[in-house]
């Protein structure tokens, strides 16, 4: 009845229609260049070269991924792949990734652009990707089993959709998830509005929220860990490995943020009130928008917080979580505030020579240097001007500075403090005590807060 051509371009057409086709049916001479990235610094925002003009956005210790403009499709190749990247300065984590990093490069397109995605695998068992919270034709989805065959090792599949609205996204593996976003296998999307001043901002960062458990020593995390995670990072990045991000005077700041860990984050910025502009969903409507300094980000949700930075100084930004301000070696550490340990480091040294005694009077573990394992980052290690900042994992700081000039994103370094504006130690008279005289502690006095610990504290 038919003949064989036109049978076959059947074929063809069904085939592309009903999901991601196997790159062999294109033809591998046609993919594009899969760009690569070796650093884990913030790269400057990558200009449209062509296409609809729009204002790009700046992935904090991360970068974009270019892409071939073909026939007024964007394409763009991405590559599953074992990579290292630098947690911080002092720590190197072996990581899944894409296109040599972890997360995977940000990608940036505009509303109604039609999108060609070839995802190449070089893991050593299968994976996909899910465009998470794109809405686009069910078998382009990508969740092995149900929309597409997991892509196996060494082929590569096709996903092809218009981005039909403007908003913040992801992309991470819909295949051995567990194992694949413990492992950092994720990414950020974001489609643009076509008209670029609409939701126009000066400055606009983004980055995704991401947990590892990496034991103290170790290089690569535990893939079954369902909620005790030890590193908690912005864009696989923890404090003090964590870029600021730095604004002039008066700019319009967005902060985008994804959160593709096991628990919430909620986020809190210093200095400044901010509105949450935009959701999973979409943005907000302006009469819907309300002001906060924190905003608590779910497990798989996107949030975008905007605000004007009038406000100069080095401002602290940070989960407020605060075992999330902590890197690895913060756990299973019993309380010792208020625990006298005089004596007992002597006597334990001479079994444990490394031994060294913690918190007894708070803990301040920030300026405290004891031996490591190789490989593992102290729990609170930022130096800031003053001191030991006594934070790690998911904090840094948003810089705003006056002067600062357009589309510079370079540290300007620590906020010089004007005249009367600094907190400073009271050096003059002490008012008298409240209560009865003698009522004070005299200092020395141990007071036990937490626990009975030894008989050397009975008196
Ligand atoms: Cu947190």
């Amino acid at each position: 009845m038919t003949d064989p051509v036109s049978s076959r371009r059947t074929f063809l057409t069904g085939a592309a229609m009903v999901g991601a086709a196997a790159v062999t049916r294109v033809g591998a001479a046609s993919l594009p260049e899969a760009a690569t990235q070796s650093s884990a610094a913030t790269m400057a925002p990558l200009m449209p070269p062509n296409g609809r003009p729009y204002n790009p956005v700046v992935t904090l210790n991360g970068w974009t991924l270019p892409w071939r403009m073909k026939d007024n499709v964007k394409e763009f190749h991405l590559v599953a792949e074992p990579v290292v990247r630098e947690i911080a300065p002092g720590m190197k984590a072996n990581l899944w990734g894409y296109n040599g990093q972890s997360p995977g490069p940000t990608i940036e397109v505009v509303e109604g652009d039609r999108v060609r995605i070839f995802v190449t695998n070089k893991l050593p068992e299968h994976t996909s990707i899910h465009w998470h919270g794109q809405i686009l034709p069910c078998g382009m989805d990508g969740v092995t089993g149900l929309t597409q065959p997991g892509i196996a090792p060494g082929k590569t599949f096709v996903y092809e959709f218009v981005a039909k609205y403007a908003g913040t996204f992801m992309y991470h593996p819909h295949a051995d998830e567990m194992v694949q976003m413990a492992m950092g296998m994720m990414g950020f999307w974001i489609t643009h509005p076509k008209n670029p001043a609409q939701h126009a901002v000066d400055r606009d960062f983004v980055f995704l929220l991401n947990a590892y458990d990496i034991a103290p020593g170790a290089y690569t995390p535990k893939v079954n860990t369902m909620l005790d995670f030890n590193l908690w990072t912005f864009n696989s990045r923890a404090s003090p490995g964590i870029d600021p991000m730095v604004a002039a005077l008066g700019d319009r700041v967005r902060i985008r943020a994804g959160n593709l860990t096991m628990t919430n984050h909620p986020l809190h910025l210093h200095g400044h009130r901010f509105e949450v502009t935009g959701t999973d969903g979409g943005w907000v409507p302006p009469a819907a928008r309300f002001p906060e300094v924190t905003t608590d980000i779910a497990v798989g949700q996107m949030r975008a917080i905007e605000f004007v930075a009038d406000n100069p100084g080095d401002w602290a930004f940070h989960c407020h979580k605060s075992h999330h301000t902590m890197n690895a070696m913060g756990h299973d550490v019993p309380t010792m505030i208020g625990v006298d340990h005089t004596g007992v480091a002597e006597k334990i040294n001479r079994l444990l020579p490394d031994y060294m005694v913690m918190g007894d009077k708070g803990g301040s573990m920030g300026g405290m240097e004891m031996p490591l394992p190789e490989n593992t980052l102290p729990m609170m290690t930022g130096e800031g001007p003053f001191g030991g900042i006594d934070m790690g994992g998911m904090f840094t700081t948003l810089k705003v500075r006056a002067g600062q000039p357009r589309g510079d994103y370079r540290d300007p370094g620590w906020y010089r403090h004007p005249a009367g504006t600094l907190a400073y130690e009271w050096t003059g008279e002490m008012p008298p005590a409240p209560g009865a005289a003698g009522a004070q502690a005299r200092a020395g006095d141990t007071v036990v807060t937490v626990q009975k610990p030894g008989p050397h504290h009975e008196h």
